[in-house]
């Protein structure tokens, strides 16, 4: 198969297909991956956001990975939905340091309708600080997705996480119908819909390729679409799974890039344990956005100054906002190094 033959964007993708894709030879997919990519991006930017957990741990589902869940004892600091200044103060930090969506994570099975009005004004002054805005909050209602819609929400991260045969071995509380519901509605409300999964749970090659049929033959594909290693946190059920090979992981990088051809496909969680040339590899499958800042919701991520470098070795410029022009973006970011290193500008996880 030619790499020109998967530009249109399809939804009728089939098991055998798209195994057939991860069984290539390595450079195969990864030549068909970048002339994918280059057909629809600059294969020279990479988009930035920054991850905010707005209210942590003590969360009712059974996520097995998950060190959020209260059905396992990691040792995670519970805290109590963020007040609404305080989250404005940590987007204020990410677009100082030159990132340009912020997303909020609720350890949640859904919002409440106390928790909502909070959540809204978060959405507002986050927004009214020239960021985009992302939540992840859980299970969503019609009324629920139509009100975030309205406040101003751009995306709303709720991942499938897997494909539905091996979804019911990681969690039991929330089906995979629940989630394509949820989807549904935030696709209706007209939001953008980032929705990806994870890697080393101990699933199977079926299990990645049915992850990605799911997302890719949905009406609509995500705008974004994050691909996560498993962060192995001692307490919960997956603590001990074996590593991903990490050419695997780029495979998984590589044919999300293939099927959703417009998407951003997000390198996610899992980098502080890759090393540099596994994400340039990242990069050159067609992976165009990252999480950035220190930390994800409760573990680590590469410092920020560390990206800006290894963009700065690869020739990688941070994607600009839609309505900044891309000096504009630059410079901010320049400024925003220059001030880190003078003061304290940068997210202290150690002291937080
Ligand atoms: N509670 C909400 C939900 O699950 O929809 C939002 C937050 S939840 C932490 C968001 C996503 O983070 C999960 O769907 C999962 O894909 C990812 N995630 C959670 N723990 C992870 C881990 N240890 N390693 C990699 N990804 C993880
Ligand atoms: C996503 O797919 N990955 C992010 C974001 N969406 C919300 C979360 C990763 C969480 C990693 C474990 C943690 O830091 O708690
Ligand atoms: Fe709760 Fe989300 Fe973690 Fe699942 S992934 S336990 S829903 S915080």
């Amino acid at each position: 198969m030619s790499a020109r033959t998967t530009v249109t964007t399809r939804h009728d993708w089939s098991l055998a297909e798209v195994k057939a894709l991860f069984q290539q030879p390595f450079n195969d997919l990864l030549f068909q991956a970048q002339t994918v990519h280059r057909a629809h991006f600059d294969p020279n930017q990479v988009q930035v956001s920054t991850l905010l957990s707005i209210k942590t741990g003590a969360c009712p589902e059974d996520c097995k990975y998950c060190p959020q869940s209260g059905h396992y004892n990691t040792g995670l600091e519970k805290q109590k939905l963020m007040e609404v200044q305080k989250v404005l103060e940590e987007a204020a930090r990410a677009k100082a340091i030159g990132s340009t969506r912020f997303c909020m994570g609720a350890a949640w099975k859904h919002p409440s309708a106390k928790d909502m009005p909070y959540v809204l004004q978060m959405v507002k002054g986050v927004k009214a600080l020239g960021l985009e805005t992302c939540m992840t909050l859980g299970k969503l209602d019609q009324e629920q997705t139509a009100a975030l819609a309205q406040a101003g929400l751009d995306y709303y991260n709720h991942n499938l996480d897997t494909s539905p045969e091996f979804y019911t071995s990681i969690i039991t509380t929330r089906t995979y119908g629940e989630r394509l519901q949820t989807l549904a509605y935030v696709r209706d409300a007209g939001m953008k819909i980032c929705s990806g999964g994870i890697l080393g749970m101990g699933e199977s090659l079926d299990d990645r390729a049915g992850l990605l049929i799911q997302l890719a033959n949905l009406p609509e594909h995500p705008e974004s679409v994050p691909i996560n290693m498993l962060v192995k946190v001692a307490g919960t059920p997956l603590a001990d799974e074996q590593d991903v090979d990490p050419f695997d992981f780029i495979r998984m990088l590589a044919v999300a890039r293939l099927l959703m051809p417009k998407s951003h496909v997000r390198l996610s969680a899992g980098r502080e344990q890759m090393n540099e040339q596994m994400q340039a590899l990242a990069f050159m499958a067609g992976a165009n956005s990252i999480f950035y800042g220190e930390k994800l919701l409760t573990t680590g991520n590469p410092q920020a100054d560390k990206d800006m470098q290894l963009f700065a070795r690869l020739g990688i410029k941070p994607e600009a906002r839609e309505e900044h022009g891309d000096e504009v973006h630059q410079a901010a970011i320049e400024q925003a190094l220059v001030e880190q290193r003078s003061s304290e500008l940068f997210y202290d996880a150690a002291s937080a």
